[in-house]
């Protein structure tokens, strides 16, 4: 039913309230560290882009961004019951999806985003990974991301809440079946919508 209505609403015309840059919160919260272990490599990541079994590309950080840069400052909403309104750049996905040729990928029904060592993980349907406020994130308050809010890469995403803004993203992947969700498993709501 939840699935229904949802697909059924859902428009990417339909967008998260922004706020002015004043507004932005100067000290972040971090919350959640699932997927986050230690002996992160960060200086030899490359987001890993599986467009198909056994057809991997990888891409580096210099390659993100050069693409398009897109800010967003919205109210960043958590399940636990509390928000914050907090300033994210980075590049859309849609463009990122466009750069990189993904449309057979992108009518597919959901994406899939794991952490390099495979602690956390998140499913999202496609209408919403391609609305024009979802972006792949490097950059906080107008600096790189700090270590525990997802560095190098996150995903923001301001139609859902928190626990779908997977932090320090490995992998990415397209299926038409529901990828596997970290918080889905624990019971909450598989979109978890705003
Ligand atoms: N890798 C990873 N990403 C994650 C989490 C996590 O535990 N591990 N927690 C989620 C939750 S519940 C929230 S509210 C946000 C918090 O983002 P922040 O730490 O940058 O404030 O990260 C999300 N992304
Ligand atoms: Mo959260």
């Amino acid at each position: 039913m939840n699935e229904k209505i949802f697909m059924s609403l859902f428009a990417n015309s339909r967008l998260a309230r922004s706020y002015p840059l004043q507004d932005a919160a100067p000290r972040v919260r971090v919350n959640g560290d699932a997927g986050m272990s230690d002996n992160f490599d960060a200086t030899n990541w490359k987001l890993q882009v599986v467009r198909n079994i056994g057809d991997t590309i990888y891409i580096t950080m210099d390659e993100i961004k050069a693409l398009p840069k897109t800010d967003i400052i919205f109210d960043f909403k958590c399940i636990e019951g509390w928000s914050q309104v907090t300033h994210w750049g980075g590049v859309t996905f849609a463009d990122f999806a466009k750069k990189y040729g993904l449309s057979n990928e992108t009518s597919k029904k959901y994406a899939g985003l794991i952490t390099p060592d495979k602690g956390y993980y998140v499913g999202i349907d496609m209408a919403s990974m391609l609305h024009p406020q979802t972006i792949l994130c490097y950059e906080m308050n107008g600096k790189p991301l700090p270590l525990n809010n997802g560095y190098p890469l996150r995903l923001i995403i301001p139609v859902k809440y928190g626990i779908k803004h997977l932090k320090r993203i490995g992998s990415l992947f397209f299926s038409n079946e529901r990828p596997p969700d970290y918080w889905y498993e624990q019971g909450y709501d598989y979109y978890s919508g705003l």
